[in-house]
């Protein structure tokens, strides 16, 4: 097993990473900008080391400095969390190249997944449903035209590079087109330097569900399920649930089955998320995400398992250990994400929490680097706590998301808490019926009630 496993992250997800590392008899390394000297992960973990001013780019995305705080402490493993790091093929590549294990994906794998047509090329040949679309990269205009008269408009023309909504612009007619491909391509240049792009048809009330898997060194691939991450405005995801409320046990089954073939194929390892939009009972597959997500625990209460020790067993090359057989899902779970920021505005909102209270009782949990008279540095992602509660149903899910954001108090900043508080009230969240697009329209609602 690892000894010593340095965190190169931050705020609520280093803390998770620490506290699964304390329960193996990991010891961890935090390793810190200035702004965070007094940040929880940094007061938790054995040792840290402070790698360099406020501004990611020169502490958290400090390659050099980060490779520098694992060989001093002797650390023997490097866990990059989500964003910053963790999925850059070529700090995957350095940290190997340093005698540290990676925890996470092969850097061929996490390059792979990173070029979206490349992705998309591998799902294809390995049998995964995709949206119809240009095979590979778009060479022409003329060649845009033709792909998008046989899959029939509106189309979407997507960066190669992209992912994450960024680089992607929409063609209702063949009049739109060369203007969305001359679009695209001129962002895509300048948002990744890369100006390849690709085509698909455009989905117009699609879901977003997507599957998590992971997979040990030895050939084991399983799947944990699936999320329903469709509660999202402007690609930022503020609700997530699992399981889907549109999917069938026999649904997810069928997709497992083929998603756990195409990996073990693939040669994947580690913890790794495939997304698909879903529409009318059809899967499309549109991106593979090679890091551990923000919304996991929601998968890990209805598992009944510890994503990140998982990853960590996985990374010191032991085997799975089980099969598909032995998981098993129980019950319900949905994950409040609660940010900094004005509920109704989005204004950032950092500074100085007086009073911070989390919830409790069976079933609840809260993911959060917070305490109170903690501040909240102006420097980062405003993800300040995930609420994530566990129901035997999805209706016994709500009735206790709904008592736990009543008791959750963060006073001094503007959260998101009250916005969350409203979406668990309306009947299509109720309902489960929602899709890509309700959030934005409730909020853009709620906003019009206010002015
Ligand atoms: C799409 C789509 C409709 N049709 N592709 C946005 C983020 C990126 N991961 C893919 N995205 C989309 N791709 C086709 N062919 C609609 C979106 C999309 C979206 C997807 C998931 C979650 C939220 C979204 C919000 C707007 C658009």
């Amino acid at each position: 097993m690892l000894g010593k496993v340095l965190i190169a992250n931050r705020g609520e997800i280093a803390l998770r990473i620490h506290r699964a590392c304390q329960e193996m008899g990991i010891r961890t390394v935090a390793v810190h900008s200035t702004a965070d000297a007094s940040a929880m992960h940094v007061r938790l973990a054995d040792e840290s080391v402070c790698i360099g001013p406020p501004a990611a780019r020169d502490s958290y995305l400090n390659v050099a400095a980060i490779l520098s705080a694992a060989a001093i402490t002797g650390a023997d493993a490097v866990h990059p969390g989500y964003g910053f790091l963790s999925e850059n093929a070529n700090f995957a590549e350095m940290v190997e190249a340093h005698g540290l294990a990676f925890v996470g994906p092969s850097p061929g794998h996490i390059r792979m997944m990173g070029d979206k047509i490349a992705a998309k090329d591998a799902m294809r040949r390995l049998g995964v449903p995709l949206v119809p679309g240009s095979l590979g990269a778009l060479n022409s205009l003329e060649e845009a035209r033709s792909v998008a008269a046989e899959v029939k408009y509106p189309v979407l023309i997507k960066a190669a590079a992209g992912g994450g909504g960024r680089g992607m612009k929409v063609a209702r007619s063949e009049e739109e087109l060369e203007e969305a491909w001359r679009v695209a391509r001129t962002e895509a240049k300048a948002a990744f330097g890369n100006d390849e792009v690709y085509l698909e048809k455009y989905l117009d009330r699609p879901r977003h569900i997507e599957l998590q898997v992971m997979a040990d060194a030895h050939g084991g691939v399983v799947h944990f399920g699936e999320r329903d991450c469709s509660l999202q405005r402007r690609h930022q995801k503020l609700v997530e649930e699992a399981g889907s409320p549109v999917l069938s046990a026999t649904e997810r089954d069928a997709l497992g089955a083929q998603v756990t073939r195409a990996l073990r194929e693939l040669g994947y390892r580690n913890a790794g998320t495939l997304e698909f939009l879903w529409q009318d009972g059809q899967f499309a597959f549109i991106e593979m995400n090679t890091r551990l997500q923000v919304e996991h625990p929601v998968t890990e209460m209805v598992c009944g398992i510890d994503l990140v020790k998982e990853q960590l067993r996985v990374a010191a090359g032991e085997p799975l250990g089980y099969g598909q057989s032995d998981i098993r899902f129980h019950g319900h779970a949905i994950e409040c994400r609660i940010t900094a920021e004005n509920p109704d505005t989005f204004a950032p909102s950092p500074g100085r929490v007086h009073t911070y209270h989390a919830p409790g009782g069976l079933g609840v949990r809260v993911d959060s680097a917070l305490y109170s008279g903690y501040a909240v540095p102006p420097h980062y992602d405003s993800l300040v706590a995930k609420l994530v509660v566990h129901g035997a149903t999805r209706a016994e899910a709500i009735a206790r998301l709904r008592r736990s954001l009543d008791e959750m108090v963060v006073d001094g900043i503007d959260t998101t808490l009250p916005l969350h508080r409203a979406i668990v009230e309306a009947p299509e969240f109720q309902a489960g019926d929602y899709n890509i697009h309700w959030l934005e329209r409730f909020v853009a609602r709620r906003q019009e009630g206010r002015s």
